[in-house]
């Protein structure tokens, strides 16, 4: 991905999970955004966007983080939303425990109050250790801690897997955590 194709992957996260309302731009119940509107609203708020520079950013994207339908009418965020949309995705069972990267200043109300989603949708789980050091390390000297997922399952907990590999569950709870 290059500079341009990143900075407006980076917009698009912010439009498509977080802040439709920067651009004037609706989504639906279910996060998708009309593939035009969204060019032509990008444009509008000096974001220069075409179809081929979107079916770039999709395409590149190193997180697989946006879908386009079938016909490439319309497109969503695949996970990491802050607004209340209904990814309608299918409870799946995940076989091995899971990580989640954080920093050491979390720590202390993690062992508290366990993993909250805080101002997403999910708390977000990946099933490898080298996914979850990129994601604590956004915030510092990344930390990983492992969360025994086959245990919530017995337990009754739900989990989901997005469409591009990220484990979502509503809350994880400090007895599953390994610090
Ligand atoms: C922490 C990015 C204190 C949690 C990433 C995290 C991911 C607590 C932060 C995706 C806590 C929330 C999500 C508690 C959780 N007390 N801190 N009880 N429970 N936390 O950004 O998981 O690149 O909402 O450890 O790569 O960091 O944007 O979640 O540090 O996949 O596609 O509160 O976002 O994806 O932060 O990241 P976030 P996250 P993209």
């Amino acid at each position: 991905m290059n500079k341009s194709t990143k900075s407006i992957s980076k917009f698009l996260s912010l439009v498509l999970r977080h802040k439709p309302e920067t651009i004037n731009l609706q989504l639906d119940q279910h996060g998708w955004a009309d593939v035009d509107e969204l060019i032509q609203q990008c444009n509008k708020h000096n974001k220069h966007l075409d179809m081929e520079l979107l079916l770039e950013v999709v395409e590149t994207n190193d997180k697989k983080r946006f879908a386009l339908n079938a016909n490439q009418t319309k497109i969503r965020a695949n996970q990491g939303h802050s607004i209340s949309i209904d990814l309608g995705l299918n409870e799946e069972k995940p076989k091995t425990i899971l990580y989640h990267g954080t920093v050491e200043k979390f720590l202390n109300s993690i062992q508290k109050t366990g993993l909250e989603k805080r101002s997403r949708q999910h708390v977000h789980l990946s099933q490898n250790q080298e996914t979850a050091i990129k994601v604590g390390s956004r915030r510092g000297k990344p930390i990983i801690l492992t969360v025994d997922a086959p245990q919530m399952l017995v337990d009754g907990y739900t989990f989901y897997l997005s469409n591009n590999g990220v484990w979502l569950t509503d809350h994880v709870p400090a007895k599953y955590i390994k610090f």
